[in-house]
């Protein structure tokens, strides 16, 4: 139960996932990819089809039809991870706004003891090169506030560079994750932070997408913002139990 692996949701990133497949493949430590396509209309899934020739062992897809959010294409990678034997299950953009070689620093802070590994861009300063000013104090202000709600002492809490041990991922009960954009990435810290799971933030450097576009939208934003006074109300009313796997 060592085998890490690396899920990556895409949505139109045709002009990144051959580059971001290659380099996370000649990382110095043996790691398996997942790809989760939306039915990209951009043929990122084909391309995906085609480095699975080259990589048959260690390079997966799952497609789906359809963009249907951030949130639920993880949870299909993680129940998917959770049928094979993966100690170690990441999470990580297409765009290399998430520097493959922090895969590295992740992992050895799983190996050493945390139960999730936040790559946080907060833990120590403002560590965001090429957002505009507004987005990055969007998201500086959105993080504060989140921690400030939520009473949970972590710096970057819409963070979407992460490792999760596998015990983290059992436990959590996917059925009753509620969101799909920057406020499932506050709710999966949240619940594992609540379960008593060892959460640990390691710094790391957010560099803006140099090619294609972002999916972020007005949406995702109020999602998050009503979805951290909604996450706050129930966990006032409810008792957070690992689930019972059957
Ligand atoms: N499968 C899937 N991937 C998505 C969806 N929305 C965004 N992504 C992917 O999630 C990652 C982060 O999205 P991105 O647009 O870079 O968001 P931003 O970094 O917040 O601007 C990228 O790899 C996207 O291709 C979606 O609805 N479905
Ligand atoms: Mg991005």
């Amino acid at each position: 139960m060592n085998k890490a692996l690396v899920i990556i949701p895409t949505y139109n990133e045709k002009e990144n996932i051959e580059k971001m497949v290659r380099a996370i493949f000649s990382l110095p430590s043996l790691f398996y990819v997942l790809i989760v396509d939306d039915g990209s209309p951009d043929g990122t899934a084909g391309i995906v089809n085609a480095l699975r020739l080259e990589f048959p062992d260690r390079l997966f897809l799952l497609e789906r039809e359809g963009k249907q959010g951030l949130g639920t294409a993880y949870i299909l990678g993680f129940r998917w991870a959770l049928e094979r034997d993966f100690g170690f299950v990441f999470e990580m953009d297409a765009d290399f706004s998430h520097n493959p070689q922090d895969l590295l620093v992740l992992h050895q802070a799983c190996l050493e003891g945390a139960d999730l590994a936040i790559g946080s861009r907060y833990k120590s300063g403002v560590n965001v090169v090429n957002w505009p000013i507004g987005r990055v104090l969007m998201s500086y202000f959105a993080s504060t506030y989140v921690r400030i709600v939520l009473g949970m002492k972590i710096y970057d809490t819409t963070a979407g560079f992460k490792c999760y041990r596998r015990n983290v991922l059992e436990t959590i009960d996917f059925d009753k994750v509620k969101f799909k954009g920057y406020a499932f990435q506050i709710e999966m810290k949240f619940t594992t932070w609540k379960l008593g799971f060892h959460i640990e933030e390691v710094p790391i450097v957010f560099t803006d997408r140099k090619e294609g576009t972002s999916k972020m939208s007005g949406g995702i934003f109020n999602e998050a913002l009503w979805g951290v006074l909604r996450m706050k109300l129930r966990s006032m009313f409810h008792n957070y139990k690992p689930k019972t796997r059957t």
